[in-house]
């Protein structure tokens, strides 16, 4: 595909709207005059640059473009909701080091999308969401036009960078710029904002071709200071109980061999952060994961490897790291790998950073560290072991207990059967309880498998997420939903559907927001916030659009169901009836939950 857009003038305009495309990928809607213009100019700069899927949904300015871009042969994957398109694209970004593209119309188009955009910002995921505005001169007099919006306002705030491009000749440019901020540093968001009269803009079509660029080397490595990798190897020889933790910065730098060297060479028990699980198979004997409360306190030492110090690791302050107020320090030194020379210091001291690509930064580690390597002490490595093995044993109990209903444990022990069986199935999950134990019950054994609600924990990723997976991978989708979480996004069990996607979506339904018991306080008929009409047949949702849907109250029924749909690869979705009774409020996040002094 880049091959042909290099070689090849830009495709010429067709002469009139109704002139669309028949065959995909051809020269069918080619003008004599060798003209192109602004739909064709975009077409051709993101092809240029390798970029051959977009998730969007059409409607004005950007029918056309949709159309097109089929047309020239691109993936376009038209989902239900922009906010859906979004999320697919920012993890096809993650999934794949390069920006994932979002398309929308204006306004409420573009702010649908724009939740997605400020994900991807904050977990570090390459995208640029490309939106058609409207006219200028009337959104900036306010003079009240179709969808008026001033976006890129709007878009800056929540993107790495934001560009708006106003005529033809310029569109080169403006992907180019957009590529380059969303991939290179620390990756993040970026929009693109696109005008309805930029789209029709004619130019000659050889003239138009010279104005693209393709961006040489987007993500350029950035070498860590010698002296930098020095202090960390020197603080990581003085630990008594050094201890590395795996963030998803780890995983998208795809240096999957190295980092595995390095923690191997070193013997350094390791913890992965969700989405890094998998990076070394989670049944790795350095794995420390079973016992992530003994080793966070206790470590002297601690390396971080694309990992934040942020919410998820405590903050790197108080009773999580053994400190004794929450805002205190536990005493730990901190070595932190990562591309921005920011993050250190941002929540506690770092006594190393190392600034650099990961890649790059895990490779003279490797060097300086040398062939050989004392390994830690065997009393950390001992203990942590011991530790390890009575909760295994503990959790081997709790999940071999089959009780009626379903506990969630009772039915992710199939699940974690089946991701065994299929390791290269990627695995979709978001929820409370649902997400909670499924992080801590279902093992990884590949990097970038484990896909999740990231940064900011938030519910509506689920069906974004498996139409990436399986477009971008070609594997099996599995995708364990909180029913609450699935409800966020449920819609697009139709796009899976349409694209025939292997998708298997398990619903752990216990009727509500982290439980399905709760009643009004006051005996009136309105239900309680937090539940759900019971019993709830999600799966006639499936069947609904042609998939197939199966509702399971055993386990054995459930390991039926999953089997078959991975056998088929059909689009199926399993509605798992699980205790209502069963969750926590807020999963493991209990402690940011504000309880009132007064019980009403
Ligand atoms: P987790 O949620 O898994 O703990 P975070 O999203 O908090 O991970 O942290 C990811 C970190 O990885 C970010 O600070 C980001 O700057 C960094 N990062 C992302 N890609 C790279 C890379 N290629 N090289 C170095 N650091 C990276
Ligand atoms: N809205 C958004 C966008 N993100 C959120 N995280 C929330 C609301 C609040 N929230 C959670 O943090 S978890 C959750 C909500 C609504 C749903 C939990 O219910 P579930 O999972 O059915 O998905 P469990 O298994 O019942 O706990
Ligand atoms: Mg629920």
């Amino acid at each position: 595909m880049l091959e042909t857009s290099t070689k090849q003038p830009a495709k010429a305009a067709p002469t009139t709207a109704q002139d669309t495309p028949k065959s995909a990928g051809g020269d069918t809607d080619a003008m004599p005059h060798a003209e192109t213009d602004g739909f064709h100019l975009i077409i051709d700069a993101l092809k240029l640059n390798g970029i051959d899927t977009i998730f969007g949904l059409p409607g004005i300015p950007i029918t056309d473009l949709t159309r097109k871009a089929q047309a020239a042969g691109m993936r376009m994957i038209s989902f239900r909701h922009e906010q859906n398109a979004g999320y697919a694209a920012s993890i096809a970004g993650f999934l794949t080091q390069k920006p994932g593209i979002c398309l929308t119309v204006s306004a409420p188009g573009f702010l649908n999308g724009l939740t997605a955009l400020a994900h991807a910002t904050i977990n570090c995921f390459p995208m640029i969401l490309i939106s058609g505005s409207s006219e200028r001169e009337i959104v900036d007099l306010q003079q009240g036009d179709y969808e008026e919006m001033d976006q890129l306002a709007v878009a800056k705030p929540l993107a790495k960078a934001a560009f708006r491009v106003l005529h033809a000749e310029d569109i080169g440019v403006g992907v180019a710029r957009a590529i380059r901020a969303a991939v290179s540093g620390r990756p993040g968001g970026v929009y693109l904002d696109l005008p309805a009269k930029l789209f029709p803009q004619s130019m000659g079509a050889e003239a138009g071709r010279k104005t693209l660029i393709k961006v040489v080397d987007p993500a350029p490595k950035q070498m860590p200071a010698p002296d930098a990798v020095q202090r960390a190897v020197d603080l990581l020889r003085s630990a008594k109980k050094p201890l590395i933790i795996l963030g998803k910065g780890a995983a998208y730098a795809q240096s999957d061999a190295d980092i595995r060297a390095l923690v191997e060479r070193t013997g350094i028990p390791y913890l992965p952060m969700s989405m890094a699980k998998g990076l070394l198979p989670d049944t790795h004997e350095q794995s420390a994961s079973a016992a992530r409360s003994y080793v966070l306190p206790e470590a002297d030492v601690v390396m971080l490897i694309g990992a934040r110090l942020n919410w998820l690791l405590s903050q790197g302050k108080g009773k999580t790291w053994g400190a004794a107020t929450p805002k205190a320090w536990g005493g730990q030194k901190f070595i932190q790998i990562d591309i921005s020379p920011q993050e250190a210091d941002s929540n506690v001291a770092i006594d190393a950073p190392v600034v650099g690509d990961i890649g790059s930064c895990v490779s003279a580690l490797l060097k300086a560290i040398g062939p050989s390597w004392p390994k830690p002490p065997a009393e950390w490595t001992g203990a942590i072991a011991e530790r390890k093995s009575k909760n295994v044993a503990k959790m081997g109990e709790t999940l071999a207990k089959n009780p009626s209903p379903m506990s969630f444990q009772s039915a992710l022990n199939v699940v974690r059967d089946i991701v065994r069986q299929n390791p290269d199935a990627m695995l979709v999950n978001e929820g409370a309880n649902a997400l909670d134990f499924t992080r801590s019950i279902v093992d990884m054994y590949k990097p970038r498998k484990r896909i999740d609600v990231g940064t900011w924990g938030i519910m509506g990723v689920g069906m974004g997420y498996c139409v990436a997976a399986a477009v971008v991978t070609g594997q099996q989708v599995i995708a364990v939903e909180g029913d609450s979480a699935f409800g966020f996004s449920g819609m697009e069990t139709e796009t899976i559907c349409r694209y025939n996607l292997p998708v298997c979506i398990v619903i752990m339904n216990n009727n509500g927001v982290y439980r399905g018991d709760e009643k009004n306080p006051t005996g009136g008929t309105d239900p309680s916030p937090l539940v759900f009409v019971k019993d709830a047949r999600y799966e006639k949702m499936m069947e609904a659009f042609g998939g197939v849907g199966v509702h399971v109250t055993t386990p054995d029924a459930l390991r039926k169901a999953m089997e078959e749909a991975i056998r088929s690869r059909r689009p199926t979705l399993v509605n798992a009836v699980i205790d209502e009774g069963g969750g926590t409020e807020s999963g493991r996040i209990t402690s940011l939950n504000p309880a009132a002094k007064k019980k009403a």
